[in-house]
């Protein structure tokens, strides 16, 4: 439900979970009371700081599309319900960055601003992700940088930012964050608060002369956090990259960066034929390459194979505490190389639980 009316229903399931996965946190029905209650008086109710946490780690622990979630009772979670207005949204998404970073030692965290409530709506981050690169339309009708972000890039525009100097493939847009009544901010990100990796292969040494990099930090913000029947708009989350969100979609697909073409050719590869598999061989050495930099540049990432095992993993420790493990299977088998991995080869519960992380227009309208 938006217009920030909780949902009293919603509220009761999820003090429910809580105190059944939380022993220690008191009498279910004393907390249910007093939460009726205040949602009597108020129209909303307040989380507990620990409600709050385990809130946010079991919508990570129910993402069915997500497969890094076996360390989901690790994520840090930042409270900051208090921040409310736009521009403290924005410096503290660049400490979220700062902290998130870690110098390379990525650790996953979400900081969470203020909810949705009957007498005043949460602030919105426009962003995808805290990071990300510009797309820039040239006159030519071809896209300099990440043709997935072309509309943003005009919109930032529009709102007054340029890039600093000429543009290029790896401008990092600014967040835009607005509040209903407080206006929009468009906020620059500081240069030393993006961590990034210039890409080199281990065995080419051509492959550096094609100026790629790619940031440390996946940083979602546009998703709704929901917990309980109240809805955070604004909960910026990451953890680490998994090598073939870069090497396999990000700079391969079509519509993104297309290098497939480019790096098959520096390969000395047919590109005159399907049957010669030089995508397929171009693919495997842009994934070597983000792997390869990540390390030397002691970034933490994952692979696909590493990754798939864990996932297995987590599914059977989720069954052996006596929950399901929701999961998407067009989403948790890696873009490359499916069939090698374990996750390929079984079907997944489907069934889609709460607190959830939801990627609707409401985080951003
Ligand atoms: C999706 C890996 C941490 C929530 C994904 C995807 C991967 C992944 C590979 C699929 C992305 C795609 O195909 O575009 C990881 C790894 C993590 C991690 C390696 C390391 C710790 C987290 C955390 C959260 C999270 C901390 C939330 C608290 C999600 C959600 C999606 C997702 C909601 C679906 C995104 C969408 O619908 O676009 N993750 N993840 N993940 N992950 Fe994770
Ligand atoms: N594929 C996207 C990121 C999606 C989420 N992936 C994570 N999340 N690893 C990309 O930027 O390529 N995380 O929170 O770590």
């Amino acid at each position: 439900p938006r217009g920030g009316v909780a949902d009293l229903d919603q509220a009761e399931e999820f003090l429910e979970l809580f105190h059944a996965e939380n022993p220690a946190a008191g009498p279910l029905s004393e907390r249910v009371r007093w939460v009726r209650a205040e949602f009597e008086l108020t129209g909303t109710y307040r989380h507990t700081s620990a409600e709050l946490e385990f809130g946010a780690r079991v919508a990570w622990r129910n993402s069915a599309r997500c497969i890094g979630r076996l360390y989901w009772r690790s994520m840090r979670v930042r409270d900051l319900r208090a921040v409310r207005a736009p521009a403290e949204v924005a410096e503290q998404c660049v400490e979220h960055l700062r902290i998130a970073t870690n110098g390379g030692k990525v650790r996953p965290l979400i900081t969470i601003f203020a909810p949705d409530a009957p007498d005043a709506a949460a602030p919105r981050i426009w962003n995808e992700q805290l990071i990300r690169y510009a797309g820039h339309r040239l006159p030519d009708g071809t896209v300099l940088g990440d043709p997935r972000y072309v509309e943003f890039t005009d919109a930032v525009r529009d709102l007054g930012w340029a890039p600093d100097g000429a543009p290029g493939a790896f401008d990092v847009l600014p967040l835009v964050v607005s509040g209903r009544d407080d206006g929009t901010v468009v906020h620059p990100l500081p240069r030393d608060a993006v961590h990034e990796v210039e890409l080199r292969h281990p065995d080419h040494p051509w492959f550096a002369e094609l100026g790629l990099r790619w940031h440390a930090v996946p940083a979602i913000s546009s998703m709704r956090l929901s917990i309980g029947g109240i809805d955070y708009p604004a909960a910026p989350f990451n953890g680490w990259y998994m090598s073939t969100e870069i090497g396999a979609r990000n700079l391969a697909d079509h519509d993104r960066f297309d290098l497939l073409p480019t790096v098959a050719q520096r390969l000395g590869l047919d590109t005159g034929r399907e049957t010669s598999l030089w995508r397929d061989r171009a693919l495997v050495e842009v994934n070597v390459a983000v792997l390869h930099s990540f390390a030397e540049a002691g970034v933490a990432i994952t692979d696909h194979h590493t990754e798939s095992a864990r996932f297995l993993t987590h599914v059977e420790r989720e069954e052996k505490a006596g929950r399901t493990c929701p999961a998407d299977w067009s989403w948790i088998v890696p873009p490359m190389s499916g069939g090698i991995t374990p996750v390929f080869h079984r079907y997944y519960d489907t069934e889609a639980l709460r607190p959830e992380f939801v990627a609707d227009e409401s985080a951003t309208r």
